[in-house]
């Protein structure tokens, strides 16, 4: 017999003996499916699950004084579930009384798994705010620059995803689709909660047989794959708003930019075009000015701005590109080169934010809200923007701009971690661990022996979505899945939800979180709730009992979901009014001018950031390190997977470089070698590949952290030696891309590989 689950990277069949898991087979239904998830029972991972509460033996000897170095380096002490329930609830109880809720941090910023009830952030935060609040993230790494930028000049980053245009408009439609980081399948294999039709692969193969033609901007070819040939046009990492400038530079001088569509849509062209001009700043924003940032050919940069004037271009913006310093620029560059262009709003024209980092883009089916576990209300009012985590450990009662406001961060006791990894997730883990020893206790709920599970001082092992019975729903997919339990927890696993309504049972907030449902209720609750959402969009979804019978819904609307993005603003601006400031698109933002800031003024405009191939520093660290999205798991998860496994070279995370490069340093194919800067080392295994412009090296995330007593990083962690700095006083978003380091072979022992080994379990 077989059943359904959803996981992140897809929805699969799971074969059953004696109503248990014995084989995960792809969903028939899916014409592109994903093989991450196929090795979700392999018995690697099975052996670094955390099967019994453990307690880091210092703390539990009383060592809470903060300022510790001993995490991640003691044994853990196993107790039963009570003991270990009643050290959480006391040590909660301590810190409010002592410093109150503002001394928790419980942002706890992580993927964790699909399905909607067990999702480990809701729960701990619904958590967390039972028991009076706690000190919140706001932003995503993902998107930590766009998503504070765009409201200010178009949307939510929430309403410009539901607003793509999709997939089968571009292929009849568009005849220029023009990337800045391609459109990665390897990163549309997934989807917060879910990518359960796979149709990035299939709609740009048909792209290209209906005559599109693709331009790859990128460091990097192989980030797009079309099935047929497209042009590549290599381009020095950091750089792309002076691109993006320079195209508009020709636009404007030659008159081949849409007034009308600039002045009925948009506002501060005229703010804008003298910077473009050169006459505010003197330095006209040419392609010959463009050429010396970018590397690519002044005539190239002229001839691309004449061909996509000319013709129905999609203007397609990857999400690395703003996870950089200075990050906002190259998105607000992209809007404002699409408004000069004046296609947003006609079919396959206009721009993309962006198709390929999830499956999510360019989906037909429409977006609906709801089936969301509700967090309560948290009446702590610190917070920091995700990316600040170590500043705030760091700094406490320091001050910080975010969004035009100055706030300050909060002095942190405890943290309460649920469903992410920052040991995998933070830039200059080096810096995270020594900020990591100052808070008095850290509380882990986890599946495996992850970096941060042995970073904690209490781990509580948690089910996976196999061990739980769960609500597979994702924005803008094909289907709605009943997710069973197919498979017995090991040890002494539990539910995020059992340990949190035992833990709120505790502290006098059971009624409060649990409002006396159990998982099944929740599920019927949560499920009505999506329905109810559906319906407003047109979707017929059936009762629970019929939905949970059947296993699996396959959504149809009655009408279709959104086709072309901004079509109804495009044809009436004044009755579709955006929900900016003026109502337009803001090429020019009196608010974000209004705060005043140095490194985010009113429009876009070109500043170098502070570690890029221009920078002095590249003469000593000449290689751009890119640290994208692995294709063989979701960030850290699943990384002791066979799957995962297959991918690395001499055991580790492999780093890319081009020929050139690794000629000029003795490097080759399969070589260990040390990847390395003034933050840090790692050790990586080398591909050699022309898919990579001279100048830059590729380490894909995810590797799990393993820093040796040396603190050389032994399995190729990028973390190990990227830049923690905000990409602004905006957004204090996430600068991962921004890191210049050295290749050396290493010559030296190599050394073991410690990661996927379990702590000294008592
Ligand atoms: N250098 C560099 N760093 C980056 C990026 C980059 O581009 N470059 N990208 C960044 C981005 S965009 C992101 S989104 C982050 C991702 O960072 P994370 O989201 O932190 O990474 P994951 O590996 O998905 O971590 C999820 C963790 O949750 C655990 N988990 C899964 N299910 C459950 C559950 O039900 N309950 C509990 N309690 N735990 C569970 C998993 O075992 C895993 O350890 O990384 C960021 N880091
Ligand atoms: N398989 C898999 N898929 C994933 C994830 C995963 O962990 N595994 N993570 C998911 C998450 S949380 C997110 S946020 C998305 C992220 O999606 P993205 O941010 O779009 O993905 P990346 O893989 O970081 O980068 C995509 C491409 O951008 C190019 N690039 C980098 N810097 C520059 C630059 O300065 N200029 C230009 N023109 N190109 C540049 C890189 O060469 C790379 O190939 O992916 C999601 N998809
Ligand atoms: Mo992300």
């Amino acid at each position: 017999m077989t059943v359904l689950t959803a996981m992140h990277w897809g929805v699969y069949e799971v074969e059953l003996e004696a109503g248990r898991a014995v084989a995960l087979r792809p969903f028939r239904e899916d014409p592109d499916p994903s093989p991450i998830g196929l090795f979700a029972l392999a018995p690697e991972l099975e052996r670094l699950r955390v099967t019994r509460p453990a307690i880091r033996k210092g703390w539990l000897e009383g060592d809470r004084g903060g300022h510790t170095t001993r995490r991640g380096t003691e044994p853990f002490v196993q107790v039963d579930w009570e003991t270990a329930l009643d050290l959480v609830a006391g040590e909660l109880r301590r810190v409010k009384a002592q410093h109150g809720n503002q001394a928790i941090f419980g942002g706890s910023y992580g993927w964790a798994s699909a399905g909607r009830f067990h999702h480990a952030q809701s729960q701990v935060h619904r958590f967390l705010n039972s028991i009076g609040g706690y000190v919140r993230h706001v932003d995503s790494y993902s998107l930590g620059a766009a998503r504070t930028l765009l409201p200010h000049l178009l949307a939510t980053m929430e309403e410009v995803q539901a607003m793509h245009t999709s997939f089968p408009v571009l292929e009849e439609h568009c005849r220029l689709f023009v990337c800045l980081g391609g459109v990665p399948a390897k990163n549309a294999q997934i989807s917060a909660g879910g990518a359960f039709e796979h149709r990035v692969p299939g709609a740009l193969r048909r792209m290209a047989q209906k005559g599109c033609r693709f331009i790859n901007i990128s460091p990097t070819r192989d980030d797009l794959d079309t099935g047929a040939d497209f042009e590549w046009i290599p381009i020095r990492p950091g750089s792309d708003t002076a691109l993006l400038l320079a195209l508009g530079h020709v636009l404007l001088t030659e008159g081949l930019h849409a007034p009308d569509f600039l002045a009925r849509c948009t506002t501060g062209f005229d703010r804008f075009a003298p910077y473009l001009l050169g006459e505010t700043d003197g330095q006209p924003k040419t392609p010959a000015w463009a050429s010396a940032l970018t590397g690519i050919p002044a005539e190239r940069i002229t001839a691309l701005a004449r061909e996509m004037a000319a013709t129905r271009t999609m203007l397609n913006i990857g999400w690395s590109l703003q996870r950089s310093h200075h990050g906002e620029q190259p998105f607000w560059m992209a809007l404002t080169l699409a408004c000069m262009l004046g296609q947003i709003g006609l079919p396959g024209g206009g721009i993309g934010m962006g198709y390929g980092p999830t499956n999510l883009m360019g989906s037909p089916h429409p977006y609906f809200g709801g089936a969301s576990l509700s967090q309560l209300r948290n009446p702590v009012k610190e917070f920091i923007p995700v990316a600040r985590i170590t500043d705030m450990l760091e700094k406490p009662g320091q001050t910080f701009r975010y969004n035009g406001g100055e706030h300050s961060y909060a002095d942190i006791r405890l943290i309460y971690w649920a469903g992410g990894n920052p040991f995998h997730h933070h830039q200059d883990l080096t810096r995270l661990s020594r900020a990591w020893g100052k808070p008095e206790t850290v509380v882990v709920n986890e599946q495996f022996w992850t970096p941060t599970a042995k970073r904690a001082d209490i781990v509580l092992p948690v089910t996976t979505t196999l061990e739980r019975e769960d609500l597979g729903f994702s924005r803008r997919e094909s289907h709605v899945i009943a997710m069973p339990v197919v498979k017995d927890p090991p040890g002494e696993a539990r539910d995020d939800y059992a340990i949190f309504s035992a833990l709120a049972a505790r502290l006098g907030a059971e009624a409060v979180f649990t409002e006396g449902r159990d998982t099944r209720a929740w599920l019927r609750h949560l499920y009505e709730d999506g329905r109810i959402q559906a319906a407003k969009v047109g979707i017929t979804l059936p009762g629970f009992d019929a939905f949970w019978q059947a296993g699996a819904i396959r959504i149809e609307a009655d009408r279709p979901g959104p086709q072309i993005m901004l079509e109804d603003f495009r044809a009436d601006p004044e009755a579709h009014r955006l929900r900016t400031p003026s109502g337009k698109i803001e090429i020019f933002s009196e608010r974000i001018a209004g705060f005043g800031l140095p490194d985010c003024p009113g429009h876009p405009v070109w500043m170098e950031p502070i570690e890029w191939l221009g920078a002095p520093a590249a003469k000593q660290f000449p290689l751009h390190l890119l640290s994208d999205q692995p294709d063989r798991r979701l960030h850290s998860q699943l990384d002791p997977s066979p799957h995962s496994q297959a991918g690395k070279v001499a055991g580790r995370q492999p780093v890319s470089l081009s020929p050139a490069d690794a000629a000029a340093r003795g490097i080759k194919d399969g070589d260990i070698v040390r990847v390395f800067n003034d933050r840090g080392s790692c050790l990586a295994g080398a591909i050699v590949t022309d898919a990579i412009t001279p100048g830059v090296a590729r380490l894909s995330t995810g590797a799990w952290y393993d820093p040796g007593p040396d603190g050389l990083e032994r399995h190729g962690n990028p973390n190990a030696v990227t830049l923690d700095v905000p990409a602004s006083e905006l957004s204090q978003g996430c600068s991962a891309q921004t890191c210049l380091v050295e290749i050396a072979r290493w010559e030296g022992p190599v050394p073991r590989i410690e990661a996927h080994d379990l702590p000294e379990l008592l």
